[in-house]
């Protein structure tokens, strides 16, 4: 399979960015509302930045030409605006958005203005969990396939600043965008060439008002493909399969179980990918994969299927695959001290990802350490998981009295408020062969600025125990 030697649609016609427009309100100014914002001012619009914090404009050049105003102080919609770009944190419901659309404003997402702007072509990833990694490890291999890739969207970098920066000459950049379903919501134009939804489960029930309408945003994904694209999904996922048939686009599986018709699969070891009418080709081995867990291996067919859309060969998916390093905050191993392994999996905020964390475990040697803000998802798969694997679990954050009471008489839980406390008490009980294990199941934000501050402080207090014990157990680092 490869794009390139498949007949090619006329290059799709773009309308202008933003028609007759000359002052966008970007609304939420963090990553991608700053990014945006940058690239509006180039173009020479004029920008009202409006925010719930009090924001500065940092390094961004306006020359006059960019306004900041509180959320809580900008009542009405100011009369110049003719169009919204909205950041992906910020919902629908906000009442300048809901002014906005009365006026009958255009209301863009920032990835969707990016794509307004992007030359050459994009590969889309979304799914529940694994998106990062698979964006990541489809970007290496492209590059490793000498293809120009350019890795970008939810993983850390506004799309805006990617397009921003790539230079008119590389029209043949192939952009590689993580795509959350915040960002998946308020798209009008955007076409994937290729694109993967990995995984659908709860998450964000604090957002979407059922699993359906989260799954739904999700579906987006394929909005507006053509029969000349590709749609990557889960064989063993039956909600992803039914989105993707919805669209126009080939349908091409993974299966970490066995042969698919039109995809990959794992067959004796070997990842095969098959067509119909064409040979089996082997692309990689199972034992190449340098990240642990069957969720990984379905990560890396994604990233291979997406990967092979441009031609790239077994080789470079191989050499791609070799010199992958786990992204941080990911089942990261932070330190072995005493013989306890110390896991940083401070991403898994969602119970699914938690559920696979666990997984990993000898059963019965975890100490688990879960909470934060939660995303109202069903604990009781996660009680089950934890009554096999896990000998301690340690409360912090918002959401330690919901989680306290779902784990009602299950022995070795205790509330301890913040990580500062949980992980000096995990360490107390853990014996040697044991693992201490970040995977909240939650979101951040209660006591943390993201994700990653939450992980970071993880390993520095694995580090300050390892200190203050003072018998020198390896650290990682
Ligand atoms: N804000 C408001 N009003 C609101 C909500 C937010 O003014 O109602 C303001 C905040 O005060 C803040 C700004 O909006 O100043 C933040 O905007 P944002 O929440 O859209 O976050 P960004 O900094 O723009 O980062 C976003 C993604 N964050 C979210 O979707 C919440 C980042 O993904 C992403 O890396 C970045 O764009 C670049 O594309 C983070 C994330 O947590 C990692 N994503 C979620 C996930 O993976 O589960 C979806």
């Amino acid at each position: 399979m490869n794009l390139a030697s498949t007949p090619q649609p006329a290059a799709p016609v773009r309308p202008p960015a933003l028609p007759g427009v000359e002052t966008v309100l970007v609304y939420g100014f963090g990553l991608s509302g700053r990014a945006a914002a940058g690239l509006l001012l180039r173009q020479g619009l004029r920008v009202v930045a409006v925010d719930a914090r009090v924001v500065e404009a940092g390094v961004l050049e306006s020359e006059g030409r960019l306004r900041l105003e509180r959320e809580s102080e900008l009542l009405e919609l100011p009369p110049e605006v003719g169009a919204v770009v909205l950041s992906p944190g910020v919902p629908q419901d906000r009442p300048l958005l809901l002014a906005a659309r009365a006026a009958g404003l255009p209301i863009l997402g920032e990835v969707e203005l990016a794509y307004r702007f992007l030359q050459g072509e994009l590969v889309g990833i979304t799914g529940t969990n694994g998106k990062s990694t698979t964006t990541a490890l489809c970007g290496a291999m492209l590059e490793a396939g000498g293809v120009e890739a350019e890795v970008c969207g939810n993983i850390g970098q506004p799309m805006t600043s990617s397009v921003a920066k790539a230079s008119a000459s590389s029209a043949d950049q192939v952009f590689v965008a993580e795509l959350s379903s915040f960002q998946l919501e308020s798209l009008s134009t955007l076409r994937c060439r290729a694109a993967a939804l990995l995984n659908v489960a709860a998450d964000h029930l604090d957002r979407y008002d059922s699993f359906e309408d989260y799954a739904a945003a999700k579906g987006h994904l394929f909005d507006r493909q053509t029969a000349q694209d590709v749609a990557v999904v889960n064989a063993q996922d039956p909600l992803t399969l039914r989105l993707a048939r919805a669209s126009k686009a080939r349908c091409r599986q993974f299966s970490s179980n066995g042969p698919v018709e039109d995809g990959c699969g794992v067959e004796d070891g070997t990842v095969v990918e098959r067509a119909p009418g064409e040979d089996p080709i082997s692309l990689f081995a199972v034992e190449d994969l340098p990240l642990a867990g069957v969720h990984n291996l379905e990560n890396a067919m994604a990233a291979a299927l997406l990967a092979r859309c441009w031609g790239v060969e077994p080789s470079a998916l191989q050499a791609a695959l070799k010199s992958f390093e786990a992204l941080p905050h990911r089942m990261q191993r932070v330190a072995v001290r005493a013989g306890v392994t110390y896991w940083d999996d401070s991403k898994a905020t969602n119970v699914a990802a938690a559920l696979r964390s666990l997984e990993g475990l000898e059963d019965g040697q975890g100490h688990l350490i879960l909470g934060g803000v939660s995303k109202g998802d069903d604990l009781a798969p996660l009680v089950e998981m934890v009554r096999r694997k896990a000998r301690s679990v340690w409360l912090i954050g918002e959401a330690a009295e919901e989680f306290a009471a779902a784990f009602a008489g299950v022995p070795g839980v205790e509330s301890v408020g913040d990580l500062e406390s949980a992980v000096p008490a995990a360490a107390a009980v853990a014996q040697p062969g044991d693992a201490v294990l970040l995977a909240p199941a939650c979101a951040s934000y209660d006591q943390f600025p993201s994700f990653a501050a939450r992980g970071a402080r993880f390993a520095e207090l694995v580090q300050e125990l390892a200190e203050g014990l003072g018998t020198g157990g390896e650290v990682d680092g």
